[in-house]
């Protein structure tokens, strides 16, 4: 059975969606989800893109209680949105499921890709938004100040949207300028690790290291040396009711859409007083990872206060070493660094890919000239990065093997955060 556009986006709305686009399931700009999407409800044949918006004044509070409630309840309410659309159309014949918003997530697959469906994606893709420099989806109208969902479906559609052609970020670069981390280039760069370990430190991004920190405190003094009492009832916070995160300055300044430029067009002076200047001066503890642009970032702005975490994100697969490789890059300690490696990995995991540094740039390639190669046991090299095994060991026993200088590989190790 094909569904009809109007109805189903009728639904939507009438289930209280303030926006609504669809997507088939064999677009190839989404070729790369679709075994997760299939993963998530076999039967999909229709991506139903649903926003819900935020109340943008709470966005923008400088009370991050005001914020995190404002996310926790736009969440929620998408969530109920997406369920109640699911039951008006099983009464019609079709069936579907509802992607989580954000967590839960699938944490077996930490640290590779855990959500089931990029919602940013089939956003884009639906016409609902387009990407902005702080990579959120931007309503032309409502602005980035909105939560995102997908509904998946079992039936075709008569008719799809497409991408909006033109971009809605304004390129102000105030998100920029705010991120108390230096998450956001200039240029469309983004750092994740920056940003996780800062913004979700009371979440998925501080918990391994917080753990850690806890086991390996010398008692109770040695503990209350290293964290706060603040910082421990925050993790309690986090912990019991969840999205508590430190930050979202990036969405709280982006004027773009139609009701932020309202607010921002005519008055760039006081939007900067009022909106941007109140959270670039929070005075607030930001998380870093020692000797990253984090660090170098947030130790440029007096009214913060650094304190140090450390990377956490260790590799559980070749797959995941592959894709950490560029969330952990650090372009401070690689801002020297020319280096060429290839990787071929046997045993469990086969894959082989080189990995090119330099102007403190890192890329994947397929092939390189004049790189030297590492060759290994997949499972020994993961072994390996996670201190389980020594490069030492791993040699003896005939599972690693290193053709031209061995020094690369420290070279390389120092390259990530
Ligand atoms: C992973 C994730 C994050 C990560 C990475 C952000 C990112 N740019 O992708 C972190 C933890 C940093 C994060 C932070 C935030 N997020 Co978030 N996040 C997601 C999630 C789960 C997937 C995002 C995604 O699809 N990325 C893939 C592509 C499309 O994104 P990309 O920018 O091109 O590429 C980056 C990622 O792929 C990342 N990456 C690459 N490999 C890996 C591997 C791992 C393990 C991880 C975790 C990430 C990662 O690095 C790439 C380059 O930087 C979605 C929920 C969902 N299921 O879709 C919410 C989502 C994107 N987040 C959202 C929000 C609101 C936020 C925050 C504002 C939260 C907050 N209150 O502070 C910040 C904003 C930070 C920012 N400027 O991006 C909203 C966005 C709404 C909008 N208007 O666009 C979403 C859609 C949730 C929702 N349902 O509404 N988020």
């Amino acid at each position: 059975m094909t569904a009809a556009y109007d109805a189903v986006r009728k639904v939507c709305l009438d289930e209280g969606a303030d926006a609504v686009g669809f997507v088939e399931i064999t677009r190839k700009a989404i070729a790369h989800e679709v075994n997760d999407i299939l993963r998530a409800f076999g039967r999909t044949k229709t991506l139903i893109s649903i926003i819900k918006k935020a109340n943008r004044d709470s966005v923008q509070s400088q009370s991050l209680p005001v914020v995190n409630d404002e996310f926790i309840k736009t969440f929620h309410e998408l969530s109920k949105i997406s369920r109640a659309v699911i039951t008006r159309l099983n009464s019609l014949g079709i069936r579907g499921v509802a992607v989580p918003m954000g967590f839960p997530m699938d944490l077996d697959r930490w640290p590779g890709k855990i959500w089931d469906v990029s919602h940013k994606t089939i956003a884009i893709e639906a016409g609902v938004g387009s990407m902005g420099l702080n990579r959120l989806v931007i309503h032309p109208v409502y602005g980035n100040t909105i939560a995102l969902g997908t509904i998946l479906i079992d039936s075709p559609i008569d008719k799809y949207d497409n991408p909006i052609e033109n971009r809605i970020c304004i390129n102000c670069k105030l998100c920029a300028f705010v991120c108390p981390a230096g998450a956001i280039d200039n240029d469309g760069g983004f750092n994740f690790l920056s940003c996780i370990v800062h913004n979700y430190h009371d979440l998925a991004g501080g918990f391994q290291d917080w753990i850690e920190g806890v086991v390996s405190s010398n008692g109770i003094a040695g503990y209350r040396g290293r964290y706060t009492d603040g910082e421990n009832m925050n993790k309690w916070q986090s912990l019991t009711l969840g999205s508590m995160y430190r930050c979202s300055y990036c969405m709280a300044v982006c004027p773009a859409g139609q009701e932020g430029l309202k607010d921002y067009s005519h008055q760039k002076k006081d939007y900067f007083e009022k909106i941007v200047m109140p959270l670039k001066a929070k005075k607030e503890n930001v998380y870093v990872i020692a000797n990253t642009t984090g660090h170098l970032s947030a130790s440029k702005n007096p009214d913060k206060t650094l304190r140090f975490v450390n990377n956490t994100i260790r590799p559980s697969s070749i797959e995941s070493f592959k894709r950490g490789i560029i969330i952990s890059f650090n372009r401070l300690a690689a801002k020297d660094t020319k280096l060429k490696l290839r990787f071929e990995f046997t045993g469990k995991e086969p894959d082989a890919f080189c990995v090119y540094i330099s102007d403190a740039k890192i890329e994947i390639l397929d092939n390189i000239d004049g790189a030297t190669k590492v060759m290994a046991d997949s499972e020994t090299w993961i072994d390996l990065l996670n201190n389980r095994t020594s490069l030492i060991s791993a040699i003896v026993r005939g599972k690693l093997k290193i053709k031209g200088n061995p020094l690369h590989l420290s070279k390389f190790k120092r390259c990530l955060a």
